[in-house]
Order: C-alpha cells, then sequence, then structure tokens
C-alpha cells in the first residue's frame, strides 16, 4: 500500500463520534469464527478438554499476539484452534461472539468457518456445523440477530481437499438450509492464487452457494482479478491492494464490487505500518464500495466498533462517510431484499436522529 508521511498523529476522536459510532446499525461481513476465541475462553476449553497450552497464563498467550505477518499469526490462529473439541465448544465460541458483536450494535454478521481447521485433527465436521448454528439460530430467536455461515476452504491446501470438505459438508445443507449460505478461501494468500481453486468455486457456483475469496490481502491485483473472473466471487475480502491497478480499482468501482476490509487486521498483520496511511478513506473517496469488519477480534484487538473507532479517527472520516460504510455493509449483504430494506431504513432513521 502506498504512503508518503512517515508518521502522523490524529485528533481525539470527539465523543459525540464515538457514540455514533457506537449506535449506529452495523453489518459484519468478514469475521472468521475462530479467530473471536478470546485467550480466556481458549485457556477454559484447553482445561475442560485437558490440552496442554505452551503458554502460562492468559497474560503470557495474549502477549504472544506481536504479528509481522499473516503467517505468523495463521501459526498462532490454527494452534489456538486446537482447544475446539466438542459441539459446545463452538456453541461457546460463537455465543461469545454474538454478545460481543450485539454489544457493538451489529445487526447481522456473516461468518466463516474453516471446517479442515478440525477435521485435519478428527473432529466431525457435524460438531463444527451444529455448534456454531445452534448459536446463531439462539441468537435470532432470542435477540433478532441475524446472521449467515461461510465455509471456507484453506488456500494453503489442496483443491481435491477442498473438494473432499464439500462432499462431507453437503449432506449437511438442508439442516442448515436457513444458516449456510456461502462459500469462501482464506489462510496463507502467497503462493496459493484463486486459479487453484477454480474447479471447486465452478462446483459450488452450480450449487447456488454465494462466493467470497480473500484477495489483496498480502497478494498482488492479480489475485483480485483471478477471484473475479476465475472464481466468480460477488465479495472480495480485503482487497486493499487493489489500488496498485488503476484499471482494476475502475473496474472495482463501476461493478460496484464489495471489498470487505478489515482496519485492524491489516494494521495488526503490518500490511500497513500505521492506521493513518490506510487506505480505507481513499478508496471510499473514490467510490469503491468498501466496508468495515473486524475479521480475527480476538488476535487483532478489537471488535467491529474499534475498528470503526480506529478509521474515523485516523482518517478523519466525517458522519456521512461513517453512514456510507454502513450503507454499504447492509448492500454487500447476503440478506434477502426485504431484509435489506429493513435494516437500511433503520440506519436512515438513525441518521436522521443524530
Ligand atoms: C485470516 Cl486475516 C486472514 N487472512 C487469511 N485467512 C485468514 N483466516 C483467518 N484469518
Ligand atoms: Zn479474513
Amino acid at each position: 500500500m502506498s504512503s508518503s508521511a512517515a508518521t502522523s498523529v490524529s485528533p481525539p476522536l470527539s465523543s459525540t463520534m464515538q457514540a455514533f459510532i457506537a449506535a449506529m446499525p452495523k453489518t459484519e461481513l468478514h469475521l472468521h469464527i475462530e479467530g473471536t476465541l478470546e485467550p480466556e475462553l481458549l485457556f477454559a476449553l484447553a482445561q475442560r478438554n485437558q490440552v496442554a497450552l505452551p503458554y502460562s497464563s492468559v497474560e503470557a498467550l495474549r502477549a504472544a499476539y506481536a504479528f509481522s505477518d499473516l503467517q505468523s499469526f495463521l501459526d498462532l490462529y490454527y494452534a489456538g484452534a486446537n482447544v475446539l473439541r466438542t459441539e459446545q465448544d463452538f456453541f461457546d465460541m460463537t455465543a461469545a461472539y454474538i454478545e460481543r458483536a450485539r454489544a457493538d450494535n451489529v445487526r447481522h454478521a456473516e461468518i466463516f468457518f474453516d471446517p479442515q481447521t478440525h477435521t485435519e485433527r478428527g473432529i466431525d465436521i457435524g460438531i463444527v456445523f451444529a455448534g456454531i448454528a445452534r448459536a446463531l439460530r439462539a441468537a435470532r430467536e432470542q435477540h433478532g440477530f441475524s446472521s449467515a455461515m461461510i465455509m471456507s476452504f484453506l488456500r494453503h491446501l489442496s483443491e481435491e481437499e477442498a473438494f473432499a470438505t464439500l462432499e462431507a459438508a453437503l449432506p449437511l445443507r438442508s439442516h442448515y438450509a436457513d444458516l449456510w449460505h456461502g462459500i469462501g478461501l482464506d489462510s496463507a494468500e502467497r503462493g496459493n492464487p484463486p486459479e487453484k481453486f477454480e474447479r471447486v468455486f465452478a462446483r459450488c457456483k452450480e450449487l447456488g452457494f454465494h462466493l467470497v475469496a480473500h484477495a489483496g490481502e498480502e497478494g498482488p491485483p492479480a489475485y483480485i482479478l483471478g477471484a473475479l473472473d476465475v472464481l466468480k466471487v460477488e465479495r472480495i475480502d480485503h482487497g486493499v491492494r487493489s489500488e496498485e491497478d488503476p484499471q482494476l480499482m475502475q473496474r472495482l468501482i463501476q461493478q460496484q464490487m464489495p471489498l470487505t476490509v478489515c482496519p485492524l487486521s491489516n494494521l495488526k498483520l503490518c500490511v500497513v505500518d500505521e492506521m493513518a496511511q490506510h487506505n480505507l478513506a481513499r478508496l471510499l473517496r473514490a467510490g469503491l464500495a468498501v466496508t468495515v469488519n473486524s475479521d480475527d477480534p480476538a488476535y487483532f484487538g478489537g471488535y467491529m466498533n474499534d475498528n470503526y473507532l480506529a478509521v474515523a479517527g485516523a482518517l478523519a472520516l466525517t458522519r456521512d462517510e461513517l453512514l456510507q460504510l454502513a450503507r454499504n455493509g447492509i448492500n454487500a449483504s447476503f440478506l434477502p431484499a426485504d431484509d435489506k430494506t429493513r435494516l437500511s431504513n433503520e440506519l436512515e432513521q438513525f441518521a436522521a436522529t443524530q
């Protein structure tokens, strides 16, 4: 990502703006459920399941969350997921996330989960689906919190393994028809271009899933083009490196292709050196359909509102720009048209009373 200023100090965000961000109705479109496992719960699950951890305390684990790039994070993220063993574990993790999201006035969340992280350890894929879905359904019934599940393939593994995961999951589809709407692609981007998954994504498209893929986080703009043209995705996860290709930028604007940007993630994984250098505001002001999301909040130091607060302060976003980011999130979601309208009305009503 290009930048000129070496350092810059942003003025503190006014309490009015902080309150505005907190109260604004929001959507979460880029959230890895395994990335919401807070050290406290991770330790509790390790104890419950008698899993040994290479850290002596919650504090020691949290102190290890200092990353130099995507891979250095993924190593800890996959190790952390090793404490997840039972349906109840997946339920507890998801329920804790929902509580946190609701506190931030997130109304709707589309949640990635990585079955391969668990099936590789001998956990049945049915356990993964069941625990996550039970928490999401309870949240819908008790609080009107709506959600969707996006099953993601790990791109450092083979396409054959992705096909095997799809095959294992498809018998569950009818049981989770209310939630499982999407297919994603995540994990180590460099060296694992979208083309590697062309056939499995084509199959998922035939099956009627919504398609998304991580692209242009650490990988080059060519991976974004590949995600669009080869995988035929309808959203790009991250996509911040699109700025390096002006032609691609024009296309993203023209197609209003949503980018699910994750500011604190980009900062913690050294995609940017400082938040003031983040290109979210430039992309927004150029007319791209950018959204704000939290990625792996337990690892990156913040949930939805923390992400909004960080960019609002560092990039001097206006109230109208914050509203536009929230609007983009509603439009880019997989919600049916009537739900989008209802949520849009809530947002515009909120805007009108501010
Ligand atoms: C991820 Cl930040 C990020 N990038 C790619 N894959 C991921 N899985 C979980 N977090
Ligand atoms: Zn991600």
